[in-house]
C-alpha cells in the first residue's frame, strides 16, 4: 500500500519527512522517482503534472494537500477513483485569520491611516462601528462559515452566498444566481471563498462589483479575494478601483501566479497584495489527516470530504 506524494509550487521535503515519520511501514515515494508504479495505491498531491496520476494502474484515492482541487479537476486525464480534500482546523483557523484582518484592514481605514503616518499628519476620522458595516461571504462552505462566525463575534453584520440554499444561525443566507443581486446591493465588504468551476470562474467582474452597496458606512465596497485566481478579471478590478467603484481591495490569489512583477496591482495604492498564502497547508498538522483517512478507507469506512465531480468541488 505504497503512497506516492506529488508536490509543486511548495517544499516537498517537508512533506516527504512527515510522512515517512508517521507512515510506519508504509513506502512513501516522491515524484519523478515513481519506481514500480503498480505499487502506487495513495497519491498525496498538490500541483501533480497533469497526466502523472493516469500512469498509475492501481491507484485507490487521490489526496489533494490543500482544501482546493482545481489543481486537479483540470487534469484532462484525472483517474476514474475518490478524491479527498483537506477539511482541518489548522488550515480553517489559518483562513479565519486571514479574512479577520483584511476585513478590519478596510473597516478601520488602515491604508489611509499609513498614508498619514508616512506624511507625519495627526488626524482622526470618524470611524463606523463594525455593527454599522455589512460584510457578505461568497462561499459559504467550511472556510466562509468559519469566518462568517468570527465576524458575526466582532459584531459584522455578515451575509452569505453559496449555491444551495442552507441555514447558519445569525447569518443571512442567499442562494443562487436570482439571490445574487440582493446579496450583492447589502454587502460593503465583498469576501470571496468560492472554489475555483466552471460556474464560478471569472465571477469577480466589474458588473458584480457596481452591484455592490454604495451607501455603507464606509463610503464605498471593498473586495477580498482569497478562494482562486482564475475566479477574477484583474483588469475590471483595476477598472473599479480607478473610477471608485471599489474603494480597496485585498487579494491573495491571482489570474497568474507568482504575480508578474508589472501587474498594476503591485503598486497600486488602494490594493493589498499577498503570496497565496492566506492559509497555508502545514505538513506538521495535515499530514496526520491525510494518514487518518487512508486508515478509515482500508478499515473499509467512507472517506470523509470526497469531492463531487460533476460539481467540480
Ligand atoms: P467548500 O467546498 O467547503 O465550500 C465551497 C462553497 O462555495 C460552498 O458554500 C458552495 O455552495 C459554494 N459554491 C460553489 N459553487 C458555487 C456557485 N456556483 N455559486 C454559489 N456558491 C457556490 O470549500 P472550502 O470552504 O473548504 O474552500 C473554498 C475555497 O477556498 C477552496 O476551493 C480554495 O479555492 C480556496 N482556498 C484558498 C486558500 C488560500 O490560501 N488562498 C487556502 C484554502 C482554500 P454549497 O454550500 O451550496 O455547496
Ligand atoms: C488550498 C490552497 O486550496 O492553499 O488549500 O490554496
Amino acid at each position: 500500500m505504497t503512497i506516492l506524494l506529488a508536490v509543486t509550487g511548495w517544499e516537498p521535503e517537508a512533506w516527504l519527512e512527515r510522512f515517512r515519520a508517521l507512515s510506519g511501514r508504509r513506502e512513501v515515494r516522491l515524484a519523478p522517482d515513481l519506481g514500480d508504479p503498480s505499487a502506487i495505491h495513495y497519491a498525496c498531491v498538490w500541483k501533480p503534472p497533469a497526466g502523472l496520476l493516469a500512469t498509475l494502474p492501481n491507484l485507490r484515492a487521490i489526496f489533494s494537500l490543500g482544501a482546493g482541487v482545481d489543481h486537479l479537476t483540470n487534469d484532462p486525464a484525472l483517474p476514474d477513483v475518490p478524491i479527498v480534500r483537506i477539511v482541518d482546523p489548522d488550515l480553517t483557523l489559518r483562513m479565519t485569520e486571514y479574512v479577520v484582518l483584511h476585513v478590519l484592514l478596510h473597516h478601520r481605514r488602515m491604508k489611509l491611516y499609513e498614508k498619514q503616518q508616512s506624511e507625519r499628519v495627526w488626524r482622526e476620522h470618524a470611524d463606523p462601528a463594525a455593527s454599522e458595516v455589512r460584510v457578505g461571504i461568497m462561499g459559504m462552505g467550511v472556510l466562509g462559515c468559519a469566518a462568517a462566525d468570527a465576524l458575526k463575534g466582532l459584531g459584522f453584520q455578515v451575509a452569505g452566498w453559496s449555491r444551495t440554499k442552507k441555514a447558519v444561525p445569525g447569518i443571512e443566507l442567499y442562494a443562487g444566481e436570482n439571490e445574487l443581486p440582493p446579496f450583492l446591493a447589502r454587502t460593503d465588504i465583498l469576501v470571496c471563498l468560492l472554489p475555483l468551476t466552471q460556474d464560478t470562474r471569472g465571477i469577480l467582474r466589474y458588473e458584480l462589483f457596481c452591484g455592490l452597496a454604495r451607501d455603507g458606512a464606509l463610503g464605498g465596497p471593498a473586495l477580498i479575494n482569497a478562494g482562486r485566481g482564475g475566479l477574477q478579471i484583474e483588469a475590471d478590478i483595476l477598472r473599479a478601483l480607478d473610477d471608485g467603484t471599489l474603494m480597496g481591495a485585498s487579494l491573495d490569489v491571482f489570474e497568474q501566479e507568482p504575480l508578474p512583477p508589472e501587474s498594476r496591482l503591485w503598486p497600486h495604492p488602494k490594493v493589498y497584495v499577498t503570496p497565496h498564502n492566506a492559509a497555508q497547508s502545514d505538513p506538521r498538522a495535515l499530514t496526520k489527516y491525510v494518514l487518518a483517512q487512508i486508515e478509515r478507507f482500508e478499515r473499509g469506512e467512507p472517506l470523509e470530504n470526497v469531492i463531487d465531480r460533476t460539481r467540480g468541488y
